[in-house]
């Protein structure tokens, strides 16, 4: 369980609440098939009337996801919701969430949390889930700011940038091509992140050798990413480095790499979960990656959902919330939370993380 260093001493219960969730959120969307799927995770009221929120994020079947609303359900709980659920689409397309938001706007939820795969396109329905009362959350990946009432990030989107190009320059000597193997090429975080990768590769003079040959995208489907990495290896013979910023696309890239010639040659970095990459670390493929906790993300999205839908905050820059254990959170401008600073990975800390 990683902490934010000002919240360390109660940090544990929710750590260990982590894996259990985890586990409960898998098994759940194992059973869902077709295009898309529900998960009613109702909880006894401690003291929420029948408040219900309900969480959308970019797709089901994605260990990252499952992580997050592990933390999510856990929040619900402890900040006082009747019912908490999960919904959302099995692939992270652009429009694959609309009809999510509608059916909640339908069942009068007071609170939609969502990840959004693209900017605009829940905007519509967002609007009208908001003219019928609900509050939205954006977690993870954000919507057009006006189409939400608060957005929860995981850490400030510069940082997540920087931390990625310093890693990739290391780990190739400093000069080179590399290459970037996304998610969608719509999601709002992983272009964020790459815009701001982008600007410090351009102004950085400690990048100049380094040269961005490619963008590619995996859409967040691992077969898809692995296709994608084993192509880059084809199209360009002297990369020497490859940035994945999305636990899909590292995991599948590192398993390509990891049976191919290239293990050990070309360089793998970006946002990995430390269960999924143990073992790339220990064989060798990737050195190091980044990433921020997860559980924490969707804890703190329940409790500024409750916050919004008890009126005691609209998401203004200033407001101040608790979020349970991990203590106040204050809205900075734009309606934004930051959760905790990103962590890296290597083979010294890795087995000291479970998620
Ligand atoms: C993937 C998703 C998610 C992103 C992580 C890092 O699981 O794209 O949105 O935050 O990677």
């Amino acid at each position: 369980m990683m902490l934010n260093r000002k919240n360390k001493g109660r940090t544990g219960r929710l750590g260990s609440m982590v894996a259990i969730t985890a586990v409960a959120a898998l098994a759940l969307t194992a059973c869902n098939s077709g295009s898309a799927s529900s998960s009613d995770t109702s909880t006894p009221s401690a003291g929420g009337g029948d408040q219900k929120i309900t969480f959308i994020p970019k797709q089901l079947n994605n260990p990252y996801t499952d992580v997050v609303l592990g933390g999510g359900k856990k929040g619900a709980t402890e900040a006082g919701f009747a019912s908490s659920q999960v919904v959302g689409p099995l692939e992270a397309s652009a429009s694959s969430q609309v009809s999510f938001i509608n059916a909640e706007t339908q069942a009068g939820t007071n609170v939609i949390a969502i990840a959004a795969n693209d900017p605009d396109a829940v905007c519509t329905a967002l609007g009208e889930a908001r003219s019928a009362g609900a509050k939205i959350v954006a977690f993870d990946s954000d919507t057009k700011p006006d189409c939400r009432d608060i957005f929860i990030s995981q850490v400030v989107a510069k940082d997540v940038a920087l931390i990625q190009t310093k890693l990739i320059s290391e780990q190739i000597g400093g000069s080179g091509e590399i290459a970037i193997l996304s998610a969608t090429a719509n999601a709002t975080n992983q272009n964020e992140w790459i815009k701001y990768m982008e600007e410090e590769l351009a102004s950085n003079p400690a990048y100049k050798d380094i040269k961005l040959v490619a963008k590619v995208y995996g859409d967040d489907n691992d077969t898809k990413s692995f296709q994608e990495a084993q192509g880059l290896m084809q199209a360009h013979p002297n990369l020497k480095g490859i940035i994945s910023p999305t636990t899909v696309g590292i995991a599948a890239t590192a398993r390509y790499l990891s049976t191919s010639a290239y293990k050990g040659k070309v360089a793998l970095t970006g946002l990995g979960l430390p269960n999924e990459m143990r073992p790339f670390v220990k064989d060798g493929t990737v050195k190091e990656f980044a990433l921020w906790d997860p559980a924490q993300l969707g804890y703190v999205a329940s409790f500024a959902g409750k916050a919004l839908t008890d009126g005691k905050i609209t998401g203004a820059e200033g407001d101040t919330f608790t979020a349970g254990e991990l203590g106040e959170r204050k809205v900075e401008k734009g309606g934004l939370v930051i959760v905790g600073p990103p962590t890296v990975f290597n083979a010294e800390n890795i087995d000291k993380y479970n998620f």
